[in-house]
Formats: structure tokens, sequence, C-alpha cells
């Protein structure tokens, strides 16, 4: 008995050889990548530096906080300059539990915290009061 293998179907074994080969490299290129790791403080939104030796960070509250991050020099003193524009969200119930900060921001305006100077490492976190809002300055 003779078995005849057709064009057709030489054609179909290779076409599936080749999206097996793409799959596996897909996966090898995906597997491959290093681990997750955390976006590198250069890439990050950074604090603004002043004049007069201080920095600023600006947040922005409505509908959460943005940025969610933002590095500040370490032995800095820091504004926070928390801003509202049409904010009715409960992103306006904020508490900065590093420096004892809790308040309701205005539905629009600018709300200035004093952050003293933080060691190196340090983060302070910003959070609405149910906890469902945050975001973060990474002293560097
Ligand atoms: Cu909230």
């Amino acid at each position: 008995m003779q078995v005849t293998i057709s064009k057709t179907t030489i054609k179909n074994l290779t076409l599936a050889l080749g999206v097996l080969i793409l799959a596996i490299l897909g996966i090898w290129l995906i597997s491959a990548r290093p681990a997750s790791q955390e976006t590198p403080a250069n890439d990050l939104p950074q604090a603004e530096a002043q004049a007069d030796g201080t920095q600023v960070v600006q947040v922005t509250a409505k509908v959460g906080y943005s940025p969610a991050v933002t590095v500040a020099k370490a032995d800095t003193p820091t504004k926070l300059k928390v801003v509202t524009n049409n904010t009715y969200d409960c992103s306006i119930a904020l508490t900065v539990p590093a420096v004892g900060y809790r308040g309701m921001l205005p539905y629009s305006g600018t709300t200035e915290i004093d952050i003293p100077p933080q060691k190196a490492g340090t983060e302070i976190q910003g959070v609405c009061t149910m906890g469902m809002y945050r975001f973060q300055i990474k002293f560097i």
C-alpha cells in the first residue's frame, strides 16, 4: 500500500510548522524579557527645583491623583501643591499621614502642604480618606 502525500498536505504541514515556530519564538521573547522592574527614577516626574533651594511637587486631584509617583530630592524643603479643578469626587478628601495632613481640598484651587526635608529613600504617600486613590513622593 502506498501512502500518497499531496502537495496541499505538504503546504499545510509547512504552514503549521511555521506557525509553531513563530509561537515558540514569541513565547521565548516574552519570557526572555527581564522580570518586571520598577520604572527607573529618571523616567518618573520630578519635583520642580526652586530658586530658593526648595522644591515643588505638583499633584492634580481629580478622580485620583496624578502623577501617581513623583521623585523629589532628599534633604530639601518641599511644597506639595495639590491642584483641584472641578473635582467632585473623593480625591478632595486628602490625607498625607507622614506630615499629619488631613483635609478637604476646595473643589477648584491649589492647596499647599509643606513637607519638611526627608531622608533619601523615604516615600511619602497621599491617600484619599477612603483609601482608594493614592499618590507617592519618592525622595532620592
Ligand atoms: Cu476615595
